[in-house]
């Protein structure tokens, strides 16, 4: 059953007593089977994955809200034959940031749908087009639960790029959420390149309640890095997360930077980093995906957070990620404070950017 299927009939509720809690097992036994995940720890699981849906609903809703009306606009006018009908489609999602290719598969498949005569209604229309691009969610992302924590002891987080896109903001909501599950962070200031990058994140760890590692300004992140360990182990910590700073300008001396961080670490914990996650801007689009293909070719990136999905009109850069990029979205930011950090979830970032929709096709 297609990801579109399920929240369907999840939503039509009446006959299928048995089908939620199966679907709802099934989501938050993957994540505590694998490892430990950096969540808040749910006190009562029911309550807490409806929270969770409801908070994926609050931080999409510009992109839903958006959509819905402009896709209704559309499909008033959809005549079946009318080959400017498909255009208008097409423009509507490359400016929702699905990408080219998603784009063309979804005119696609509705154009072939209706020449097999399947489509000929409005409402079949609607059905086919929401079906389509739910289902692409459920499909390029299917692995957005695995988290590499290191179960026999410290765990390393390097967090990389650009400037801007909020790797600091995201290294302190998941310290947040380490912390609320009673972790030990350390988190290494090692942007050590822009002005007030150091303090911003000697705030946050004061408002978090993680230790902060840093050097002054223009230092060497390498020897930051190196601290950091020394830091953490001394205190037993659980988890360090490391900030660097992202000089897309140089990419030679971004990736100098970048590997001698790695070989520091690597000579101090043998299978560490853990994850190496790539920070990207939600509300940037197109450039987005840009700077991720450098990065990619840079530094071995094991996945992505995207961030300000809360800024957006345009949800559908997770679907040209997953179509363009072949890195795991592992999280999204929802927000500006330290809770709105969540574990990408596709069936609750569907429901936050359809709802309406899915529930109104026939
Ligand atoms: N609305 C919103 N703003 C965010 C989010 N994540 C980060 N920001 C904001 O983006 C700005 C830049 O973040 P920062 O962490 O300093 O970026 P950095 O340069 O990559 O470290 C700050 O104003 C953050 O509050 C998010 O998920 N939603
Ligand atoms: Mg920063």
């Amino acid at each position: 059953m297609g990801l579109f299927d399920k929240i369907k009939s999840a939503f039509t509720n009446t006959d299928k007593t048995e089908t939620k809690p199966e679907v709802e097992q099934i989501e938050q036994k993957a994540p505590s089977e694998t490892i430990e995940q950096p969540v808040s720890q749910p006190v009562e699981p029911e309550r807490a994955e409806q929270k969770e849906t409801e908070q994926y609903e609050k931080g999409l809703q510009k992109s839903r809200r958006s959509f819905t009306r402009r896709l209704n606009e559309l499909l008033a006018n959809f005549r079946y034959e009318d080959e400017e009908f498909f255009e208008e489609l097409e423009d509507l999602l490359i400016e929702s940031d699905v990408g080219f290719e998603a784009t063309m598969y979804i005119s696609e498949t509705l154009r072939h749908e209706s020449k097999v005569q399947n489509v000929r209604s409005m409402a079949d229309a609607e059905r086919v087009i929401v079906q389509t691009m739910v289902d692409l969610y459920g499909e390029t992302n299917p692995d957005h639960h695995v988290f590499n924590d290191n179960p026999n002891g410290l765990t390393v987080v390097l967090f990389v790029g650009v400037n801007g896109v909020g790797k600091t903001t995201t290294i302190a909501k998941m310290a947040h959420q380490y912390i609320d599950q009673g972790k030990k962070v350390v988190m290494a200031a090692g942007d050590t390149f822009r002005a007030g990058a150091i303090e911003q994140l000697h705030v946050w760890g004061e408002r978090v309640g993680a230790q902060v590692v840093s050097t002054k300004q223009g230092g060497d992140p390498a020897a930051v890095v190196y601290d950091g360990i020394a830091q953490a182990r001394e205190h037993g910590a659980d988890v360090l997360l490391i900030d660097t700073a992202g000089r897309l300008q140089n990419k030679k001396n971004l990736m100098n930077e970048l590997e001698k961080m790695k070989r520091v670490i690597s000579r101090e914990i043998p299978d560490a980093p853990h994850e190496t996650l790539l920070v990207l801007d939600a509300t940037t689009g197109q450039n987005a995906l840009n700077q991720a293909k450098i990065f990619k070719e840079t530094t071995d990136v094991t996945g992505i957070v995207l961030t300000k999905m809360d800024g957006t009109a345009k949800g559908g850069i997770v679907i040209a990620i997953g179509k363009e990029l072949n890195i795991p979205v592992k999280f999204v930011g929802l927000g500006e404070t330290m809770n709105d950090l969540h574990v990408f979830d596709s069936e609750k970032f569907a429901i936050g950017l359809f709802k309406e929709l899915i529930q109104q096709t026939t």
